[in-house]
């Protein structure tokens, strides 16, 4: 039975899985669930995922939605995937955890509340919500901050202080990813600060290559489009009133 991923590669988490299958080999279907569609609220689809979110997988009559939760998964079912990926050792594991669950409360909270709120819905005619923008502004610095002073601490490359990457080093990496719809000077001003996460970043495109560029290529490829609409429509300021360190 082949395993069928649901995702849409404009949505970060999705593209951490995908990106896991092609390096390790995992043999898959790509179902692709467009967000922005709205296809993630068919009765269809609500039958593989009752939250109405992507990433989700099914194999035979197992299904799993998180996107975290599918990687430990993926990287324990299938006998191929190297340990670096998620160890065995129980310490190591931990950590993989710790990393993944700050993931969802700062990092994610601040990438994702900021580009979504003042780039994609605005130019999608989605509502838009400003206090989650507001609140976005304020936990992303914070939380490029502790990812160069705290998670990339010391001299591994990468989360967790190896020289091979992690489950949570695709899963994070894909978060930042998302920050490349910013206006190419707001990215860097944002970004220019945290030499090691630029470093990890391009750390990590090195490990997972071709992968991580063949999935990236959509966000890449609306990247200009979105970017010439916000400066037309004037949509946002988006890095107005962040607030660095
Ligand atoms: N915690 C979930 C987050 C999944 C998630 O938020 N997916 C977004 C796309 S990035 C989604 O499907 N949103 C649909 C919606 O909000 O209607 C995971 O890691 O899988």
């Amino acid at each position: 039975m082949t395993l069928k991923v649901y995702a849409d590669r404009f949505s970060q988490p999705s593209r951490a899985v995908l990106i896991f299958c092609k390096i390790n080999g995992i043999d898959f279907e790509e179902i692709t669930i467009e967000v922005l569609k709205l296809q993630q609220f068919t009765p269809e689809y609500k039958e593989i995922n009752p939250m109405s979110e992507v990433p989700a997988i099914v194999d035979g009559k197992f299904k799993l939605f998180e996107s975290h939760a599918i990687l430990m998964c993926l990287a324990c079912a299938y006998p191929g995937v190297a340990d670096h990926w998620y160890p065995a050792d129980i310490f190591k594991r931990a950590k993989i955890h710790s990393v993944l669950d700050w993931h969802h409360s700062y990092l994610r909270r601040g990438a994702t509340g900021l580009v979504y709120n003042t780039i994609l819905a605005p130019l999608n005619g989605l509502p838009s919500n400003p206090q989650a923008s507001d609140e976005a502004k304020k936990i992303l610095p914070k939380s490029l901050s502790i990812l160069e002073d705290y998670w990339l601490e010391g001299t591994g490359q990468f989360l967790l202080g190896n020289s091979e990457p992690s489950i949570a080093d695709i899963s994070l990496v894909c978060e930042i990813m998302q920050l490349e719809f910013l206006s190419e000077k707001d990215f860097r001003r944002l970004l220019s600060p945290y030499k090691k996460v630029l470093q990890w970043i391009e750390d990590i495109k090195n490990a997972t290559a071709p992968y991580f560029d063949e999935v990236h290529m959509v966000l890449f490829g609306a990247q200009k489009g979105i970017r010439e609409q916000m400066v037309t429509q004037s949509v946002s300021n988006p890095e107005g009133g962040i607030q660095h360190k």
